[in-house]
């Protein structure tokens, strides 16, 4: 089953908008198997941020992610990584859609609350980053979600 790394950043955590965050997801009807609250260190900053080592921005994003707590999470299900990013929205919360977290929550491009992984292959590389196997947590619901 397909997985995606998503993480609530410093900006999410420090307005209070874990809750209403993790609602968009469990609403989907995703399935959460990985969640935990970190501070994250400078190393595992960089090499999350490798991808854009090169860019400007690059000392910016670092300081900024380990700038408080973070919640880092794994959603399972089909389709789950595109749809994760949709659900986000633009990577700038004034392009993004009404509707998307970033869209409905956000204004600045430097504090767009929260990461998704762009790519099957990337949730991948993520997921193994940030979480080891045994934090994880393989589990089927036994009922519909979202039935209200
Ligand atoms: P996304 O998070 O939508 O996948 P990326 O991967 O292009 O966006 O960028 C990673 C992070 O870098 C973004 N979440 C955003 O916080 C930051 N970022 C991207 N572009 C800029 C920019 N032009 N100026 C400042 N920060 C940026």
């Amino acid at each position: 089953m397909e997985r995606t790394f998503l993480a609530i950043k410093p900006d999410g955590v420090q307005r209070g908008l874990v809750g209403e965050i993790i609602r968009r997801f469990e609403e989907k009807g995703f399935t959460l198997v990985g969640l935990k609250l970190l501070k994250v260190s400078q190393e595992l900053a960089q090499e999350h941020y490798d991808v854009h080592r090169e860019r400007p921005f690059f000392a910016g994003l670092v300081d900024f992610i380990t700038s408080g707590p973070v919640v880092g999470m794994v959603w399972e299900g089909e389709g789950v990584v595109a749809s994760a990013r949709k659900i986000i929205g633009a990577t700038n919360p004034l392009s993004a859609e009404p509707g998307t977290i970033r869209g409905d929550l956000g204004i600045n491009i430097g504090r767009n609350l929260i990461h998704g992984s762009d790519a099957v292959e990337t949730a991948q590389r993520e997921v193994s980053l940030w979480f080891k196997e045994e934090e994880l947590v393989s589990w089927q619901p036994t009922i519909t979600p979202c039935l209200h």
